[in-house]
C-alpha cells in the first residue's frame, strides 16, 4: 500500500502514557519499513515553541503551531505522530480542520487513565507540585482537559499494555489503509 501520510494525534493527561505509546509506535512503524516522524515537548517545547508556557492562550497557540507542522510532515508522506496534553477540545477541532482541508487523514486518538492513576504514577513529581500550588494551570488539577467524545481510538492505558494500545493503533492506520 502506497503511504499517503497522515497524522496520529495522541492527546490526554501528563503521565497517562502518550510519550511511551509514541515512541513504541514510531519504533514498530520504523521495523516495518514506515517513515514516521514524531513531535513531543521535547523537540517542540525547546526549540519552534519556546516563547509559549502554559497559559490558556499560550497552549492554544503550541497546538496551533503543532497542528500546521504535523501536517506538513504527514504532506511530506510521513506518519506524524504528536504527543500533546492537547487539553481544549476547540483546539483539537481546529488541527482536525486544517488536516480535513489540505485531505489529511486525522486520527485523534484518546490516551485515557483517570486522574487518580496519573496522579500515583507521577513520574516526575509534578501532581505533587501542582497540588503544592508551585506549578500553577497544571492539567487535571488547576486548568481543564476537555477529553474527546467521538476520537477514532481510545486507549485506556490501566487496561492495556504499550504493545496492545501500539497494536490498536496500527490495527486501526492498516484498516484504513493509511499504512
Ligand atoms: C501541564 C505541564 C505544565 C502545566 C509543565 N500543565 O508530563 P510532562 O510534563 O513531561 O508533560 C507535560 C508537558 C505538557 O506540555 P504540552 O505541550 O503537551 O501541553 S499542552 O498541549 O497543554 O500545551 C508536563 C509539562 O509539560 N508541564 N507545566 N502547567 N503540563
Amino acid at each position: 500500500v502506497g503511504q499517503k501520510g497522515v497524522t496520529v494525534w495522541l492527546t490526554g493527561l501528563s503521565a497517562s502514557g502518550k510519550s511511551t505509546i509514541a515512541s513504541a509506535l514510531e519504533q514498530h512503524l520504523l521495523q516495518h519499513g514506515v517513515s514516521s516522524y514524531r513531535l513531543d515537548g521535547d523537540n517542540v517545547r525547546f526549540g519552534l515553541n519556546s516563547d509559549l508556557g502554559f497559559s490558556e492562550r499560550d497552549r492554544n497557540e503550541n497546538i496551533r503551531r503543532i497542528a500546521e507542522v504535523s501536517k506538513l510532515f504527514a504532506d511530506a508522506s510521513l506518519v506524524s505522530i504528536t504527543s500533546f496534553i492537547s487539553p481544549y477540545r476547540g483546539d483539537r477541532e481546529k488541527a482536525r480542520k486544517l488536516h480535513q482541508l489540505n485531505n489529511i487523514p486525522f486520527i485523534e486518538v484518546f490516551v485515557d487513565a483517570p486522574l487518580e492513576v496519573v496522579e500515583a504514577r507521577d513520574p516526575k513529581g509534578l501532581y505533587k507540585k501542582a497540588r503544592a500550588g508551585e506549578i500553577k494551570n497544571f492539567t487535571g488539577i488547576s486548568a481543564p482537559y476537555e477529553a474527546p467524545e467521538t476520537p477514532e481510538l481510545h486507549l485506556e492505558t490501566q487496561n492495556l499494555s504499550v504493545n496492545e494500545c501500539v497494536q490498536a493503533v496500527t490495527d486501526y492506520l492498516t484498516k484504513q489503509q493509511y499504512i
